[in-house]
């Protein structure tokens, strides 16, 4: 078999496992999120500053993948909720059977999940993962034009979260470009201008992901009773 069918098999066997991930989550009424971005785009400090703001009544948990380490999951740890980092030894992204084996043991109920990919544009883009959206994190160190250069992940995603804007005073990056180029890219794209370090962006952050819980738990059957939210 040539590298095209191989690829083209793998990724249809992904989809199937995803496509499960996605029925058994949306029974549940779990909004399921995956944070896609380069290394250092401030990915699992947005996580931190996202859990330090959940209430630890909330049923949310956490994966986390890398290619080494657990030094994220440590990080995430410390808020209250399940965490578990996924190491891929090697590759560059999460794929659907990392997530499924992960899933495994936690509540059947989850408000909420959250899974930071492992730190890339390109390869994370063509693997579903069960998830109700991609969340793009662009910091503003990275230059303007990325959105042109790695055009799939800003197509496939709802919503960037363009971020680290406390250092636009110190980086010559223009902030009007870089939302031009992703909405050329993508003209339906939503964009949230976010710093982990000064709080900015983070209260309309945590709005629409308060939006996002609301209406997947009021379009779970199973959580129905949750319609008044
Ligand atoms: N100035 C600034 N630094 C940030 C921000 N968010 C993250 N960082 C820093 O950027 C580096 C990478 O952050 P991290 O969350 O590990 O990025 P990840 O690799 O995408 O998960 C760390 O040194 C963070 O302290 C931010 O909003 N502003
Ligand atoms: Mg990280």
């Amino acid at each position: 078999m040539n590298r095209v069918a191989v690829e083209k098999r793998v990724l249809s066997e992904n989809d199937r496992i995803a496509a499960g991930i996605r029925e058994r989550l949306g029974g549940a009424g779990t909004l399921s999120l995956n944070f896609i971005g380069s290394p250092g785009a401030g990915k699992t400090a947005l996580l931190e500053k996202t859990l330090e703001r959940l209430s630890t009544e909330a049923a949310v948990a956490v994966l986390t993948g890398d290619i080494q380490t657990d030094s994220d999951a440590r990080r995430l740890m410390r808020y209250g909720h399940p965490v578990k980092q996924i190491t891929t030894a090697g590759a560059c992204h999460l794929d659907a059977r990392m997530v499924e084996r992960h899933l495994e043991g936690w509540a059947a109920h989850l408000d909420l999940l959250l899974i930071e990919n492992v730190g890339n544009l390109v390869c994370p883009t063509s693997y579903d993962l069960g998830e109700d959206a991609k969340i793009v994190v662009l910091s503003v160190t990275e230059g303007e034009e990325k959105p042109l250069k790695y055009p799939g992940i800003f197509r496939k995603a709802e919503l960037m979260i363009l971020n680290k804007i406390d250092l636009l005073p110190y980086v010559p990056f223009n902030r009007d470009v870089a939302r031009e180029n992703a909405r050329r890219i993508h003209p339906e794209i939503q964009i949230i201008e976010a710093s982990s370090t000064t709080g900015a962006g983070l209260d309309e952050w945590m709005g629409w992901l308060a939006a996002r819980v609301c209406s997947k738990r009021v379009t779970a059957e199973t959580k129905a009773e949750y319609a008044s939210c």
